[in-house]
């Protein structure tokens, strides 16, 4: 076990039982034209921590550990999206609509796609998930079960849609779940501070948070 500083007491990292969620780190949200800027986004906020989360997607290659990849994304044939997601609100397009970059949020579609900076190496999990929660109708419970894992150091975007939800569903599961602060965003300031101070809250009511120098520090080999 190595103690990992952060908030709101060290992280009790297990090396044998730890893997990295990155939550939907995709064209849609990070780039014009994509299902983000449609909603009236400032998508510049996203690609902004691209660096960043290389480095911790990096940290875990080096050392061995397993990073996930997740992606929001719906079937072709719209399934999978229930009317009410797909129509609420007033966006310019409307997942499914033909954008600039493909049909929006649609799964094999070149806007769907993780970024090329942050795309997922030969032998990395990428779950494709039809809602904010990663567990929501997908097969990750499962896969972390079989590989024993126990706790999830996440990062992506947005903190406070599916990164939030997506702990949550972990925290609920009895995953111990450590965000990593310079590694996510959201489209709002206010709302990744309230998010980062809700997840800490209360003795850790949801998991930790951590700053990504303190945590590589503690990665064998990163
Ligand atoms: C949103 C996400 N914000 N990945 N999706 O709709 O947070």
């Amino acid at each position: 076990m190595v103690e990992i500083a952060a908030l709101p007491f060290a992280f009790p990292l297990k090396p044998d039982a730890v893997a990295l969620v990155v939550i939907d780190m995709q064209r849609d949200f990070a780039e014009e034209g994509g299902f983000g800027a449609s909603l009236g986004n400032d998508v510049s906020r996203v690609t902004k921590i691209v660096p960043d989360v290389k480095r911790l997607i990096d940290g875990f290659r080096k050392a061995g550990l397993p990073v996930i990849h997740t992606m929001e994304c719906h079937r072709p044939d719209l399934s999978d999206l229930p009317p009410a997601k797909r129509d609420r609100g007033n966006p310019s397009l409307r997942i499914g609509d033909q954008g600039p970059m493909g049909r929006i949020l649609i799964a094999g579609e070149p806007g769907t796609a993780i970024l090329a900076e942050l795309a997922p190496i030969e032998g990395e999990i990428v779950i494709e998930k039809p809602g904010k929660g990663a567990f929501y109708a997908t097969p990750l419970g499962e896969i972390l079960k079989e590989r024993g894992i126990s706790q999830l150091v996440f990062a992506g975007v947005t903190t406070e849609v599916c990164v939030q939800t997506t702990m949550r569903e972990a925290n609920d599961r009895g995953y111990e779940c450590l965000l990593i602060e310079e590694a996510t965003e959201s489209y709002f300031p206010e709302f990744k501070t309230a998010a980062i101070a809700m997840i800490r809250a209360q003795g850790g009511i949801v998991g930790w948070t951590a700053h990504l120098d303190d945590l590589l520090e503690g990665l064998p080999h990163a």
